[in-house]
């Protein structure tokens, strides 16, 4: 049986959300800002002085592509993470129609972006029509819903959300745990896309060692995979990340819609029709005459995004490239990747933390 050396913490190790308020009210307040320090001194540049102590008193260890990950509340993050969930956690109010599109990174994200949005859209976008007019072939998915933590609350910042159109559609790979108190309010739909842990794996090594800042130095295969099988990734450990919304989509099914990546591979027609009924938009016979969710499938593909300038030569999340975001979109690349041993300690860990859940995955 695989362990994790994930330790726990005392809970006071935690910030509670006091402490998280008071730390944001200072900085709203321009006190106490860092100076600026020496590289390797402290960990990011223009956060608070408070927030860095605060950081400092998290458990911390080895960055993917920033130098350290912190765990908080329960998650490993990034320090802008950290301030981010604390400014949502504080600021976001939910209306009654809201989307919230949730994953753990690289499990399809961009994807069921594009499908969301242009489902919701689709009688102010007709998909189906051959005008050259869809957002979509304009805008990368990312710049078309929004992350709430590397957009809208990045930095700390308070966006103004009062001009968006509704349904209000987001974005977070915040857990289950942390988001649940900021949605909570009957009607508010969340859209959880799981990804196969292998599959996941490979996508974000690829992606991270793409866009990470040159100071910090490539994590290798072999590197990057124990860290994956300790927890530590982004947002992870991933087996927590996805039971938190899986147990939540077993318990209010009206509320928490649970989709897997390899099932919309393999038929995403019936995938987009679930995910229609389940945010109130089911497609109509006579739409369904004129091949709108087949316009939609054909539009959202891995084949018709990859190749729009937009999403070869722009810029969307934090100024990283959009390219990087569609590299080979299959099942079962990690076989290209995975020696044996890898593959049997991740399928053992996975069996660990998951089996027993009724949480499945296909990896090929
Ligand atoms: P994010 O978490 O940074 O937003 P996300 O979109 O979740 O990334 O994941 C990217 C993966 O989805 C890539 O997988 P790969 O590395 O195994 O290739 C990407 O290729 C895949 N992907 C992006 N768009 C689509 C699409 N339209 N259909 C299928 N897969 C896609």
């Amino acid at each position: 049986m695989a362990t994790s050396s994930i330790k726990t913490i005392p809970i006071m190790a935690i910030p509670s959300f006091n402490v998280c308020h008071k730390l944001e009210l200072l900085k709203e307040e321009g006190k106490s800002l860092a100076p600026k320090r020496q590289e390797g001194e402290r960990e990011e540049e223009g956060l608070s002085y408070e927030f860095q102590e605060m950081l400092e008193s998290l458990p911390k260890e080895r960055g993917w592509r920033t130098r350290h990950l912190y765990l908080f509340q329960g998650f490993w993050c990034q320090s802008k993470e950290i301030q981010a969930i604390m400014s949502i956690q504080k600021h976001f109010k939910p209306l009654q129609n809201d989307v919230v599109i949730a994953t753990i990174p690289k499990s399809g994200t961009t994807w069921l972006k594009a499908l969301t949005y242009t489902l919701l859209n689709r009688h102010r976008f007709d998909p189906v029509s051959s005008n050259t007019d869809h957002p979509l072939l304009t805008s990368n998915p990312h710049d078309l819903v929004p992350f709430f933590e590397y957009k809208l609350y990045a930095n700390g910042d308070v966006p103004d959300l009062s001009g968006l159109a509704s349904p209000r559609t987001f974005a977070t790979h915040v857990p289950f745990g942390s988001l649940k108190d900021s949605i909570e309010k009957p009607g508010v739909k969340v859209v959880y896309l799981c990804r196969n842990p292998f599959d996941t794996f490979i996508s974000s090594w690829h992606y991270t060692n793409s866009i990470k800042s040159e100071s910090v130095s490539p994590v290798s295969l072999d590197e990057g995979f124990d860290m994956y099988c300790r927890g530590l990734i982004g947002f992870g450990p991933f087996w927590e990340h996805m039971l938190g919304y899986w147990k939540e989509s077993l318990k209010r099914p009206d509320k928490v819609l649970f989709l897997r990546y390899e099932d919309l591979k393999q038929d995403i027609e019936s995938n987009l029709k679930k995910l229609a009924s389940f945010l109130g938009v089911p497609f109509t016979e006579e739409e369904e005459g004129k091949g709108v969710t087949k316009a939609i499938v054909a539009l959202c593909s891995f084949e018709s995004l990859k190749k729009l300038e937009v999403n070869k030569a722009g810029k969307s999340i934090k100024n990283f490239e959009n390219r990087h975001l569609f590299r080979k979109g299959e099942v079962s690349d990690w076989i290209n990747y995975l020696s044996p041993p890898q593959a049997e300690r991740l399928s053992a860990l996975v069996d660990d933390k998951l089996g027993g859940t009724g949480l499945t995955f296909r990896y090929c």
